[in-house]
Protein backbone atom coordinates (compact mmCIF):
# COMPACT_ATOMS: atom_id res chain seq x y z
CA UNK A 1 0.00 0.00 0.00
CA UNK A 2 1.13 3.51 -0.91
CA UNK A 3 -0.45 6.90 -0.36
CA UNK A 4 -0.82 9.65 -2.81
CA UNK A 5 -1.72 13.07 -2.46
CA UNK A 6 -4.87 14.37 -4.74
CA UNK A 7 -6.41 17.39 -4.81
CA UNK A 8 -9.97 18.57 -6.82
CA UNK A 9 -9.08 22.17 -8.20
CA UNK A 10 -11.19 25.40 -7.57
CA UNK A 11 -13.20 24.74 -11.18
CA UNK A 12 -13.88 21.00 -9.92
CA UNK A 13 -15.66 22.31 -6.34
CA UNK A 14 -17.17 25.57 -8.48
CA UNK A 15 -19.11 22.82 -10.47
CA UNK A 16 -19.91 21.09 -7.47
CA UNK A 17 -18.10 17.71 -8.56
CA UNK A 18 -16.56 16.53 -5.06
CA UNK A 19 -18.80 13.97 -4.27
CA UNK A 20 -18.64 12.57 -8.32
CA UNK A 21 -14.62 12.54 -7.82
CA UNK A 22 -14.44 11.15 -4.67
CA UNK A 23 -17.05 8.38 -5.60
CA UNK A 24 -14.88 7.33 -8.14
CA UNK A 25 -11.26 6.82 -6.10
CA UNK A 26 -13.60 4.55 -3.51
CA UNK A 27 -15.12 2.68 -6.13
CA UNK A 28 -11.58 1.93 -7.79
CA UNK A 29 -10.58 0.54 -3.99
CA UNK A 30 -8.67 3.46 -2.82
CA UNK A 31 -8.94 4.43 1.33
CA UNK A 32 -9.36 8.38 1.95
CA UNK A 33 -7.02 8.70 4.85
CA UNK A 34 -7.85 13.02 4.98
CA UNK A 35 -9.79 15.11 3.38
CA UNK A 36 -10.43 19.00 3.53
CA UNK A 37 -11.80 22.02 1.84
CA UNK A 38 -9.40 24.94 2.24
CA UNK A 39 -8.24 28.24 0.46
CA UNK A 40 -4.48 27.94 -0.57
CA UNK A 41 -2.53 31.04 0.02
CA UNK A 42 -0.50 32.55 -2.40
CA UNK A 43 3.05 31.43 -0.40
CA UNK A 44 1.31 27.75 -0.34
CA UNK A 45 0.51 28.14 -4.39
CA UNK A 46 4.44 29.35 -4.90
CA UNK A 47 5.50 25.79 -2.87
CA UNK A 48 3.51 23.60 -4.07
CA UNK A 49 4.35 24.16 -7.48
CA UNK A 50 7.91 25.36 -6.84
CA UNK A 51 8.89 23.34 -9.96
CA UNK A 52 6.97 25.37 -12.66
CA UNK A 53 8.29 28.30 -11.77
CA UNK A 54 10.01 29.13 -15.05
CA UNK A 55 7.02 28.24 -17.01
CA UNK A 56 5.49 31.22 -18.64
CA UNK A 57 2.13 29.76 -17.14
CA UNK A 58 3.44 30.20 -13.76
CA UNK A 59 1.29 33.62 -12.79
CA UNK A 60 -2.12 32.03 -14.09
CA UNK A 61 -1.36 28.93 -12.19
CA UNK A 62 -1.00 30.66 -8.76
CA UNK A 63 -3.67 33.05 -9.74
CA UNK A 64 -6.30 30.45 -10.61
CA UNK A 65 -5.76 27.74 -7.61
CA UNK A 66 -5.98 30.06 -5.39
CA UNK A 67 -9.09 31.76 -6.72
CA UNK A 68 -11.77 29.67 -4.42
CA UNK A 69 -11.41 26.83 -2.17
CA UNK A 70 -9.91 23.29 -3.45
CA UNK A 71 -10.55 20.40 -1.91
CA UNK A 72 -7.49 18.21 -0.33
CA UNK A 73 -7.14 14.53 -0.03
CA UNK A 74 -4.55 11.35 0.95
CA UNK A 75 -5.81 8.66 -0.29
CA UNK A 76 -4.12 5.17 0.34
CA UNK A 77 -4.33 2.07 -2.03
CA UNK A 78 -2.07 -0.33 -4.18
CA UNK A 79 0.26 1.79 -6.28
CA UNK A 80 -1.55 4.92 -5.69
CA UNK A 81 0.51 7.63 -7.24
CA UNK A 82 0.29 4.98 -10.66
CA UNK A 83 -3.73 4.51 -10.01
CA UNK A 84 -4.93 7.33 -8.99
CA UNK A 85 -3.12 9.38 -12.26
CA UNK A 86 -4.84 6.40 -14.38
CA UNK A 87 -8.02 7.80 -13.18
CA UNK A 88 -7.03 11.52 -13.68
CA UNK A 89 -6.09 11.25 -17.27
CA UNK A 90 -3.61 13.73 -19.35
CA UNK A 91 -2.92 16.77 -17.97
CA UNK A 92 -4.36 18.11 -21.52
CA UNK A 93 -7.98 17.40 -21.72
CA UNK A 94 -8.20 17.58 -25.02
CA UNK A 95 -5.96 14.02 -24.71
CA UNK A 96 -7.39 13.05 -21.79
CA UNK A 97 -9.49 9.60 -22.82
CA UNK A 98 -13.41 10.07 -22.17
CA UNK A 99 -13.85 7.84 -18.55
CA UNK A 100 -10.95 9.88 -17.03
CA UNK A 101 -11.51 12.82 -14.60
CA UNK A 102 -10.33 14.84 -16.96
CA UNK A 103 -11.69 13.09 -20.09
CA UNK A 104 -15.37 13.64 -18.96
CA UNK A 105 -15.46 16.89 -17.11
CA UNK A 106 -12.48 19.22 -18.14
CA UNK A 107 -11.94 21.08 -21.98
CA UNK A 108 -8.66 23.38 -21.51
CA UNK A 109 -5.40 22.60 -19.60
CA UNK A 110 -5.36 25.48 -17.44
CA UNK A 111 -8.74 24.44 -15.67
CA UNK A 112 -8.17 20.75 -15.75
CA UNK A 113 -10.47 19.73 -12.78
CA UNK A 114 -7.75 17.82 -10.23
CA UNK A 115 -4.59 17.56 -9.32
CA UNK A 116 -2.39 13.90 -8.69
CA UNK A 117 0.82 13.59 -7.26
CA UNK A 118 3.65 12.49 -10.12
CA UNK A 119 5.61 10.56 -7.97
CA UNK A 120 6.31 9.11 -4.78
CA UNK A 121 8.58 11.88 -3.87
CA UNK A 122 6.34 14.36 -5.14
CA UNK A 123 3.52 12.64 -2.56
CA UNK A 124 5.45 12.82 0.33
CA UNK A 125 6.62 16.56 -0.71
CA UNK A 126 3.34 17.45 -0.53
CA UNK A 127 1.29 15.90 1.93
CA UNK A 128 3.67 17.32 4.04
CA UNK A 129 3.11 20.84 2.49
CA UNK A 130 -1.13 20.54 2.74
CA UNK A 131 -1.31 18.22 5.78
CA UNK A 132 1.00 18.47 8.67
P1 LIG B 1 -0.17 17.25 -13.94
O1 LIG B 1 -1.07 18.10 -13.06
O2 LIG B 1 -0.95 16.39 -14.91
O3 LIG B 1 0.89 16.48 -13.18
P2 LIG B 1 1.87 19.22 -14.64
O4 LIG B 1 2.50 18.94 -13.31
O5 LIG B 1 2.70 19.14 -15.86
O6 LIG B 1 0.59 18.29 -14.88
O7 LIG B 1 1.23 20.66 -14.61
C1 LIG B 1 0.73 21.21 -13.44
C2 LIG B 1 -0.45 22.08 -13.77
O8 LIG B 1 -0.03 23.18 -14.55
C3 LIG B 1 -1.50 21.36 -14.59
N1 LIG B 1 -2.43 20.63 -13.77
C4 LIG B 1 -2.15 22.48 -15.35
O9 LIG B 1 -3.22 23.05 -14.59
C5 LIG B 1 -1.03 23.50 -15.48
N2 LIG B 1 -0.47 23.46 -16.82
C6 LIG B 1 0.36 22.53 -17.32
N3 LIG B 1 0.69 22.82 -18.58
C7 LIG B 1 0.06 24.00 -18.87
C8 LIG B 1 -0.02 24.83 -20.02
N4 LIG B 1 0.65 24.53 -21.14
N5 LIG B 1 -0.78 25.95 -19.95
C9 LIG B 1 -1.45 26.26 -18.82
N6 LIG B 1 -1.43 25.51 -17.70
C10 LIG B 1 -0.69 24.40 -17.72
Amino acid sequence: MSRTFVMIKPDGVKRNLIGEIVARFERKGFKIEAAKLMQIDRSLAERHYAEHKERPFFGDLVNFITSGPVFAMVLEGNDAVQNARSLIGKTNPTEAAPGTIRGDYATEVSSNIIHGSDSDESAAREIKLFFE
